[in-house]
């Protein structure tokens, strides 16, 4: 099968670590293309930055290779456009916030979500809502590590997002860790090792739950929500992005 990975960043250096993070645990008959929004921040860590985002994210959707892919993973911990682009093709598309919450609800009763800047962390809460996960997630933490830090994966970083870890385990009495951005996807072994419990990266998990929908033959359901979105003129800079 084949899956496009969309960046919704601009971050070449990140596109690049979260293909290798994807291919380490695609199955052998699962190709991964990779590619990242044309425009927009070089990171999303705020709701400006994820308006462009998702446009970006609505921009790559309209490519042959989405439109040709067996699934689509989004790899932003927003899930930014997620919607948009379940409207654009038939086959399934995944958020990595989304998939990493519902894989982690399989291994543990309760989990916490240590993410990047303080910031974002109500985003991560407004998802687990929207994916009415609330009640399942016992804490979201925030680091304030940049997300293009995690570029660097140093040992301070990764000392500091372990710290965190504990901490929310502790806190919160949960028993799994999410990581809040595609960028931790490098990290999630070492972590899980160090930590002694499942820690989650929403980058693998959705490659895993992409090949499964596959294997079961599941698209996107087209009877309503999710319907080819309804031709109309596009003005200005967007003209030409209509449907
Ligand atoms: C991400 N931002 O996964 C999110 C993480 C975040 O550029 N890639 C980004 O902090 O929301």
């Amino acid at each position: 099968m084949n899956i496009l990975l969309i960046n919704p960043n601009t971050s070449t250096a990140m596109t690049r670590a979260i293909a290798d993070a994807a291919a380490a645990v695609a199955a052998p008959g699962t190709r991964i293309m990779a590619t990242q929004a044309s425009f927009g921040a070089l990171s999303i860590e705020s709701y400006y930055d994820e308006a462009y985002a998702a446009a970006g994210v609505a921009e790559q959707m309209r490519s042959d290779q989405a439109r040709s892919a067996d699934a689509v993973v989004l790899a932003c911990f927003g899930d930014p456009g997620l919607d948009a682009a379940r409207e654009c093709i038939n086959a399934p598309v995944i958020g990595i916030a989304e998939a990493a919450f519902h894989t982690a609800c399989l291994v543990a009763h309760r989990f916490s979500v240590v993410t990047t800047l303080r910031r974002t962390c109500p985003m991560a809460q407004h998802l687990l809502q929207r994916y009415g996960l609330a009640a399942r997630c016992a804490g979201v933490h925030g680091t304030d590590i940049p997300v293009l830090a995690l570029e660097a994966c140093d040992e301070a970083t990764v000392a500091q997002i372990e710290a965190a870890a504990r901490q929310a385990l502790a806190q919160d009495g949960s028993e799994a860790i999410v990581l809040g951005c595609a960028g931790m996807a490098p990290l999630c072994a070492q972590l899980s090792a160090r930590l002694g419990v499942p820690v989650i990266d929403g980058v693998t998990a959705a490659i895993k739950l992409a090949e499964g929908l596959h294997a079961l033959g599941l698209k996107t359901s087209k009877l309503g929500s999710y319907a080819r979105p309804l031709p109309k003129p596009y003005q200005g800079w967007a003209s030409g992005l209509g449907w």
